[in-house]
């Protein structure tokens, strides 16, 4: 372990909207468990996010529970991460309150998530979807995080967060570490199976446009045998003209390890049916060791209480003091004896 990057800090959250997609786990959830040797690492289920969208309430906790299980699921160790929900540390929203006198309005209407979201829902463009970014500028700079492991989708909110850093800084004297996004090399964004120009969503209405964790093997094969591709029949790597196609390889990439090149190899000449089912049985096989973890750690519910329980403690800890940090400089009166 390199001494420098072990004292560095990655920070990442994923809603509970829902049931994670496999875009979700291949570009973010995967990486978190790899990257908790190399950094101290901060993951976060973070369900005030998830508010921006109307939710109903039972629904939240139960998913904000599976959201838990399902990043431990993946490998991620609490014992050596500091694992959370967001809402059970209150310094995130005390913060973001300091980040948004310290952010532009032109910045925030910029955002390209904002634009997609509130297009998919005109009823309910609520202040919340707004300033979304500045409650995840929060997240990351609660804990001076350095590293932020995200998918492409969220390059923009993370490059927000490092110039509402970096102009903190400015006006108030070296405060937080400036954040980068840690977007993976492969996988940064798999696109819809029905809509491959469109990048898959867990509140996607069309249920065949993507692949849940939660898919049993049948559903998955099936969905991935629907996959939108095109009628030209060449298993060719090319986002542009063949956005489907190439979804799929990039998808049978992430699992196998093999090269654009020996896929295009692989599959010459035999057309697209053999392609879907290759990568249908890729994620079938990558995914069930995760969905059996899944189901025995979501049945335990003491168990995730009491995960809760101590990350909210170790990361309310932690991000007090910065909180306090920023208190003093912005000229916040403290209180004596504290
Ligand atoms: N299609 C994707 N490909 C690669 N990475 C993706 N991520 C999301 N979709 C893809 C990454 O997953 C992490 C968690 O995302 P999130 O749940 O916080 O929110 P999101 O980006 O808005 O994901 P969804 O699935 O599209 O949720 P909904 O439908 O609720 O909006 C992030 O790191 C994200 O980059």
């Amino acid at each position: 372990m390199e001494k420098e990057n072990a004292k560095k800090i990655v920070f990442s959250g994923i809603q509970p909207t829902g049931s994670f997609t496999l875009g979700n786990y291949i570009g973010a959830v995967r990486n978190w468990p790899l990257l908790q040797y190399e950094y101290n690492c901060i993951y976060s289920v973070v369900d005030q996010h998830a508010l921006t969208v109307r939710q109903e309430p039972a629904t939240l906790r139960k998913r904000t529970y599976e959201a838990l299980a399902m990043i431990l699921a993946s490998g991620v160790d609490p014992e050596k991460s500091m694992v959370f929900v967001q809402s059970h540390n209150p310094v995130h929203s005390q913060l973001s309150w300091i980040l948004a006198c310290n952010t532009q309005f032109g910045e925030l209407s910029r955002m390209t998530q904002f634009k997609d979201k509130s297009a998919k829902h005109p009823d309910n463009v609520n202040g919340g979807l707004f300033t979304y970014p500045i409650l995840m500028a929060a997240d990351i700079l609660a804990y001076n995080a350095h590293g932020i492991p995200v998918g492409s989708d969220q390059k923009q909110h993370v490059e927000l967060a490092r110039n509402i850093a970096q102009r903190f800084n400015a006006n108030y004297g070296e405060t937080f570490v400036l954040p980068e996004p840690f977007i993976p090399a492969v996988g940064a964004k798999i696109m819809s199976l029905q809509e491959p120009t469109k990048k898959m969503s867990k509140s996607d209405e069309n249920i065949n446009s993507f692949i849940l964790l939660s898919d049993d093997k049948d559903t998955i094969m099936r969905k991935f045998k629907r996959a939108v591709t095109d009628s030209d029949g060449v298993v060719k790597y090319d986002t542009e003209n063949k956005p489907g196609v190439s979804n799929l390889m990039g998808i049978y990439k992430v699992f196998t390890g093999k090269s654009f090149e020996e896929i295009e190899k692989e599959f010459d000449g035999v057309g697209y049916g053999v392609l879907k089912e290759a990568v249908g049985t890729s994620v079938i096989e990558a995914l069930a060791p995760v969905q059996s973890e899944y189901t025995r750690i979501l049945s335990d519910r003491t168990y995730l209480d009491s995960v809760m329980k101590n990350g909210a403690e170790k990361a309310q800890r932690y991000s007090q003091r910065i909180l306090d940090k920023v208190y003093r400089k912005v000229g916040f009166v403290q209180l004596k004896n504290k």
